[in-house]
């Protein structure tokens, strides 16, 4: 499921496309749950308004597949690394329809850092993080942005200010990823995509929302995974060689 070309892009871009992962019914199905979750708005304004009233994060994780109970997910996490115990969450994240405004671009460039969105469970070490499509996402359609190799910038960054990781130290968040941004030599990518579409990313790879100029909500599934790590133990020692975490791919050439 994971061929040693797929294993180097991703280790080279942060990145990798899986089209299709998931099956039109399926698709259907989650999207449907999402969309009466919101109380089926039918125009961009009523999207906008219902965005307002209702919190995604209200949204059932249990209507989400996930690499702990999703079959062909769980399979390609395996793959991924046969040795983590996967832990994580997912989100419902939608870009509102917002036709007629000026295009932005990417709205907030960052990384995700594995705090607040995890509460006061076990702390994760995350390691990949998805995007799921549940609806076609065009150009200027509220797409995903990506910096290809911008988590082996970040790693360099945090090898450097191993404090800025998580904002332990002086930093605050903002201020890191300004400078992680500035050190990027890649201009970002669009992931232009089909409704069942997935992309796994590093988790220190550089990302953002975009604006959505279409008349539909972009709605995707969002998933940040890893390994549980105990109270206490640095996610990560950057000195390593930021592999030495994975076993990326070891089952599929084993
Ligand atoms: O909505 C998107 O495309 C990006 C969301 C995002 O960057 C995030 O939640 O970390």
């Amino acid at each position: 499921m994971l061929t040693p070309a797929q294993i180097g892009d991703f280790k080279r871009d942060g990145v990798l496309r899986l089209p299709a992962f998931f099956s039109t019914d399926e698709t259907r199905v989650m999207r449907s749950r999402v969309e009466r979750h919101f109380g089926v708005p039918k125009t961009p304004e009523a999207w906008r308004a219902a965005m307002l009233k209702t919190k995604s994060s209200a949204f059932d994780e249990a209507h989400m597949p996930a690499p702990t109970s999703h079959e062909k997910l769980s399979a390609l996490f395996a793959r991924v690394d046969p040795d983590v115990r996967w832990t994580g969450r997912n989100e419902v994240i939608i870009r509102a329809p917002e036709p007629g405004e000026p295009w932005l671009g990417a709205r907030a460039p960052h990384l995700d850092f594995p705090i607040g969105f995890f509460g006061a469970g076990q702390p994760v070490r995350t390691l990949v993080h998805f995007v799921i499509y549940l609806g076609d996402v065009g150009e200027r359609g509220g797409a995903f942005m990506y910096w290809p190799g911008s988590h082996l910038v970040a790693w360099d960054h945090f090898r450097r200010h191993p404090l800025d990781y998580c904002s332990r130290g002086e930093r605050g968040s903002v201020a890191t990823f300004e400078i992680i941004g500035q050190q990027l030599a890649s201009l970002p990518e669009t992931f232009v995509g089909r409704a069942g579409d997935m992309l796994l990313f590093h988790s220190l790879l550089y990302h953002s929302g975009s604006t959505n100029l279409s008349d539909q909500p972009r709605i995707a599934i969002f998933g940040r995974w890893g390994a549980g790590i105990d109270p206490g133990v640095p996610h990560y020692d950057f000195d390593r060689d930021m592999w030495s975490y994975w076993s990326l791919g070891a089952a599929a050439s084993a």
